[in-house]
């Protein structure tokens, strides 16, 4: 396969640009390639500048769930920009998403829109600390909370990707507020919880972890954290960026069935435009100014096009079977890999939750980051290149989540089953 343009366009990209990705996670450097570089995108399928055709798992880190180009969100977005892209101002449809999300997510009784994931988890910690009085935080090895200061703390994604969970630049001072225990680890939590009495905030967890590879909570693990912060006066949040109206239409709170204080969303409930949201209960939302004095703010926060395109998202999302179709798909998916690999004498750990799925490369079950980070990651960079070379385009590392959309055909789940069933073959 051609990539002559792309490698042409990342030279050019390196001058301007830092590393020539505006991303961490978009680089391949880690699976020791140059990026493709995307002309477009339609439906299930993704196009780069050579002109190569390939069937995409990645649909801009999740928010593609209904396909790319679906005409529904071009028409609300094209209809939103005849009337300004941006006022700074108040409008209507900032009301009808907020309660079209309060109806969808049972933790949510109001909420505030930003403009990324990032911003949600951020604006969310602070307003915890603002409600509870207390600093410190308590997150978990592997899992992904966006780039803020005090999150950036053995992070997974690109900070796990690249060998810097910890990143530079991040004050001592601020890092030692932030605790980190194991996912689907109780034990760790209450240890923490022991040694920190009343001084913790918050704890923040993805409920179905996807930035270390995807992790599914063990039976019990959130029920347990749920109870931990009762008893404790800690506030539970779900950092549902990835999971929430992905896994079920409510998140994986509806899923399990826990229910969080606060809950981060991230650009699914913009049809893929830059957006964010954070809400919980409506004593703590009030807390946030200017109703109470816990600041956060943006000029772009409910941004008329995202909230049009989340609109007319949320609205696909509602229609009777869509979970049931899009479930059905990716079992096929994600169960023709694993045999793939297992006909291949190369067996992975395959893990899936609704439509986000992930082939570890692993004879051992993965539950936590020291688990996730034994993979044979080299053995995953031939798979990648393997399978991209073949149409496929899988995320550019080992700790990061498959998505599925509506949109993948037949046609598409069998071509892909029989290029791993190839792939494997070839890295044995
Ligand atoms: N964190 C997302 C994937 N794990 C993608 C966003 C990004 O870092 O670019």
């Amino acid at each position: 396969m051609n990539h002559e343009r792309s490698s042409l366009l990342f030279q050019q990209a390196k001058k301007s640009i830092p590393g020539g990705v505006n991303s961490p996670v978009r680089a391949f450097k880690s699976v020791g390639a140059d990026p493709i570089f995307i002309k477009k995108a339609i439906g299930s399928h993704i196009y780069d500048e050579d002109g190569n055709d390939f069937i995409d798992y990645v649909g801009s880190w999740g928010p593609m769930i209904a396909g790319h180009c679906h005409p529904d969100i071009i028409k609300a977005v094209h209809d939103t920009m005849s009337s300004g892209a941006s006022f700074g101002a108040p409008t209507e449809r900032e009301t009808i998403l907020a309660n079209m999300i309060i109806e969808a997510v049972p933790s949510i009784e109001m909420v505030r829109m930003v403009s990324s994931g990032t911003e949600a988890t951020m604006s969310a910690i602070r307003l915890a600390r603002g409600f509870t009085g207390r600093d410190k935080i308590i997150k978990f090895s592997g899992c992904y909370h966006g780039h803020a200061d005090s999150l950036l703390v053995k992070a997974g994604s690109g900070a796990a990707t690249f060998g810097v969970p910890d990143s530079p630049g991040v004050p001592a001072d601020v890092a030692k507020l932030t605790l980190t225990a194991e996912y689907n680890s109780l034990e760790s939590v209450k240890n923490l919880i022991t040694e920190n009495i009343n001084t913790i905030a918050c704890i923040i967890v993805e409920p179905v972890a996807g930035n270390m590879g995807t992790v599914p909570p063990r039976d019990g693990f959130l029920e347990g954290l749920r109870e931990i912060c009762t008893n404790e006066g800690i506030l539970l949040i779900f950092d549902e960026v990835m999971s929430g109206f992905r896994v079920a239409y409510g998140g994986a709170q509806e899923l399990y069935g826990v229910t969080p204080d606060m809950t981060t969303l991230g650009k699914i409930i913009g049809g893929g435009l830059p957006v964010g949201a954070f809400g919980g209960k409506r004593d703590i939302m009030e807390k946030l100014s200017p109703a109470g004095g816990v600041y956060q703010a943006g000029t772009l926060s409910g941004n008329p096009l995202a909230m049009s395109a989340g609109i007319a998202t949320l609205n696909i999302l509602k229609q009777p079977g869509f979970y049931k179709t899009i479930e059905e798909k990716s079992r096929a998916i994600a169960d023709g890999i694993a045999s793939a690999a297992r006909s291949a004498g190369y067996p992975i750990y395959s893990t899936r939750v609704g439509s986000m799925f992930c082939a570890f490369f692993s004879k051992r079950e993965v539950y936590d980051w020291p688990t996730a980070s034994r993979c044979d990651t080299n053995a995953f960079s031939k798979y990648f290149l393997a399978m991209l070379n073949e149409g496929v385009y899988l995320a550019p590392s080992q700790f990061e989540t498959a998505f599925v959309s509506a949109s993948h055909s037949d046609a598409d789940i069998e071509n892909t089953i029989a290029a791993a069933s190839r792939c494997f073959k070839l890295i044995v």
